[in-house]
């Protein structure tokens, strides 16, 4: 499981004017990353509009990513996170073929499921495919709280290698570091705490900003392998400048028009309810851009 530790982008997917996946520009994004020496890729995730695309589209996007990234020795993690658990299966079915490396999978939401109802869902996806899985853990945006019994069991099945960690509670992060082990990994998934989660015992990351910054957070990561905390303070003061800017606005338009103004992808669409920003946010965000020496 070596090759999926350390910093994972959680690539956006770009659409052209209609708002159709553009494939063009995400080959362009994932050769952009390549360049910069980043060999893992979460793909169809939040920041990828998972949940505002169809189940084909998502399967195209995946297809999309493996083709591009073939022969760099990429680790490909597909998301395959449904409200349902028979679509999860047939992303995690798909995935297998495509040849992605690992699957993961939100926590159901919406129908509030119960504890035994969520396990059941993992167990039936991991039965699917003998791809290994990751658990994706995003309270902020499914309401569900995950007990470190449940991390316990999860951690307990072979197929299970570990959980991505969106969330600002680094306490919880330690305690399932405590109580799973280290071999069971954990990935930091809020960019503006990276060295924080890192202390904490995090074995990666993975983030949506590092489709725009991913220099930044590839030397980042480097320093703190190595040991080096002041200079990882230091590139959390930077990437956080940007980061508490974005936040201002939102994440995924924000992210979309950044990589446009860096001649990544060819349009910043959204797809709705995402909304495109008013020209003013615009101006606002294009002139932030300008000044900063960061992006
Ligand atoms: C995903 O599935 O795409 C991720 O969770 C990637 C991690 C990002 N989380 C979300 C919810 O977008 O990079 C973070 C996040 O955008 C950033 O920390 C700003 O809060």
């Amino acid at each position: 499981n070596e090759k999926f530790k350390g910093m994972m982008t959680a690539l956006l997917t770009p659409m052209d004017e209609r708002g159709t996946v553009d494939a063009e520009s995400l080959r362009r994004l994932v050769r952009h990353q390549l360049d910069r020496g980043i060999r893992r890729f979460y793909v169809g995730g939040s920041t990828g509009e998972a949940f505002l695309l169809t189940v084909e589209e998502r399967m195209g996007v995946l297809e999309t990513v493996v083709e591009e990234a073939a022969g760099e020795q990429a680790a490909i993690v597909a998301h395959v996170g449904c409200i349902g658990t028979s679509d999860s299966v047939r992303l995690a079915r798909h995935a297998e073929r495509a040849g992605a490396d690992a699957v993961s999978a939100v926590v159901p939401f919406y129908y509030k499921a119960s504890m035994k109802q969520i396990r059941d869902h993992y167990e039936t996806i991991m039965a699917a495919t003998p791809l290994p899985m990751i658990v994706y853990h995003f309270p902020g945006a499914t309401g569900v709280q995950l007990s470190l019994d449940f991390y316990e069991d999860m951690a307990s099945r072979p197929s299970c290698i570990g959980v991505k960690f969106t969330s600002l509670n680094l306490f919880e992060l330690q305690q399932i570091r405590a109580r799973c082990g280290d071999d069971f990994l954990i990935w930091n998934g809020h960019d503006e705490v990276f060295a924080g989660g890192g202390l904490m015992g995090a074995d990666g990351a993975i983030g949506s900003t590092f489709n725009m910054m991913p220099d930044l957070f590839a030397s980042f990561y480097r320093d703190m392998a190595g040991g080096d905390w002041s200079s990882v303070r230091e590139a959390q003061t930077e990437a956080n400048a940007v980061i508490a800017h974005m936040l201002r606005y939102d994440v995924i338009p924000y992210e979309k028009l950044v990589l446009y103004l860096q001649g990544v992808i060819a349009t910043p669409t959204v797809r709705r309810p995402l909304t495109q920003f008013t020209p003013e946010e615009r101006r606002a965000i294009e002139a932030f851009y300008a000044q900063s020496g960061t992006l």
